[in-house]
């Protein structure tokens, strides 16, 4: 419901070509905080390329908390898979007056430059999952190599080092080609495992578009028995092409990200879904937020800031009754926090 809401109010003010507040009494400092936290009015813009799907709504949830908690006005600019969009709304942000931006995820080429502007500004910038190559900006990342580690170790104890794979890849995404980086080791380690087919889409329906690329590879290769997907919205349409094809019970997939969605599809009877490797997403929200505050506050956050992923299996989620992310929080605690770019004045979220 509340994400309904806010995807509501996101697309409202997309329409009318404006960046969203994230609605929080801003007037207040933090006691003890330094400047300019101790009086409040900080504004924040966190500038996404891709809104949609599970992964993006959670990190902007996160986002939203952690930056209620500082008293941060976060205005939220929606991404529409948009490299163009991306950087007006960057400059947009450096016009608004903002003293902070977040740049998650985009095309580089696209966002160096303005990046470099918002800069010369001196408006202090965090990429998440974008590589803009500049020592002024941190890089809040999942540490994504052991994360496909994470994911492809449980495919090599589950299958043997042998198998007939497709792989789900989109290059350009920075995440996407450190796990990419991963596989092609894991290939190479392991010359049993021959891939087969690859393909994979990122668009703003990307698991229906997946789906529809994995029937085709699938029908035309029915020896694959194991699907590297590492992003869910590539693993849940790889479960569905599967589940339609009628072949669910010949495949196992093996993912990044985890939702409470997600969990659902995991442990449904006969899911081919098997494994994913995640963190969860509203702490790396939360931890982009505290990166920003950091450097606003003229504090060092340090340049690599990285989130660690878990590895979570169907059989363990089955087997400890977890149904939800919040069930993955309390049993799992390492899951539910981070402690990467905190301080004694950031309050929890
Ligand atoms: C298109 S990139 C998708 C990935 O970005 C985030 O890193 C998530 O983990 C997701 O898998």
């Amino acid at each position: 419901m509340k994400y309904n809401l806010v995807r509501c109010a996101i697309g409202l003010a997309a329409f009318a070509g404006v960046a969203m507040s994230a609605g929080a009494a801003f007037a207040d400092g933090i006691a003890g905080a330094p400047a300019p936290f101790d009086k409040g009015g900080v504004k924040v813009a966190l500038i996404s390329y891709i809104s949609a799907g599970d992964f993006f709504q959670a990190y902007q949830a996160g986002a939203e908390a952690q930056a209620k908690a500082l008293g941060i006005d976060l205005r939220i600019f929606p991404g529409r898979q948009d490299a163009a969009e991306e950087r007006d709304q960057v400059q947009q942000a450096i016009n608004l007056g903002v003293q902070g931006i977040i740049i998650d995820h985009g095309l580089p080429e696209s966002l160096k430059d303005v990046a470099q502007q918002a800069l010369d500004a001196g408006v202090k910038v965090v990429a998440f999952d974008v590589n803009l190559e500049n020592p002024k900006i941190p890089q809040v990342e999942q540490s994504d190599h052991e994360l496909a580690r994470a994911a492809l170790g449980q495919a090599l104890a589950d299958n043997g080092t042998s198998f007939t794979a497709g792989y789900v890849y989109v290059a350009g995404f920075a995440p996407l080609d450190r796990r990419n980086e991963v596989w092609e080791e894991t290939k190479k380690a392991n010359p049993g495992i021959v891939e087969k087919a690859r393909w994979g889409v990122v668009n703003d329906t990307t698991a229906a578009s997946t789906a529809d690329q994995t029937k085709a590879s699938l029908s035309a290769n029915p020896d694959i028995t194991v699907v590297f997907a590492p992003y869910d919205e590539f693993a849940r349409g790889v479960k569905l092409a599967a589940n339609e094809l009628g072949i669910a019970d010949k495949l196992k997939i093996y993912s990044a990200d985890v939702s409470t969605a997600d969990i659902q599809e995991i442990t449904e009877p006969g899911s081919p879904w098997v494994a994913t490797a995640a963190t969860n997403p509203a702490v790396v929200g939360a931890v982009s937020v505290r990166a920003i505050a950091l450097l606003i506050a003229g504090q060092d956050p340090g340049h690599q800031i990285v989130v660690k992923p878990t590895l979570i299996t169907q059989k363990d989620l089955i087997d400890n009754g977890i149904k939800t992310i919040e069930d993955l929080n309390t049993k799992l605690p390492a899951f539910g926090k981070s402690d990467a770019a905190t301080a004694s004045w950031i309050p929890a979220n």
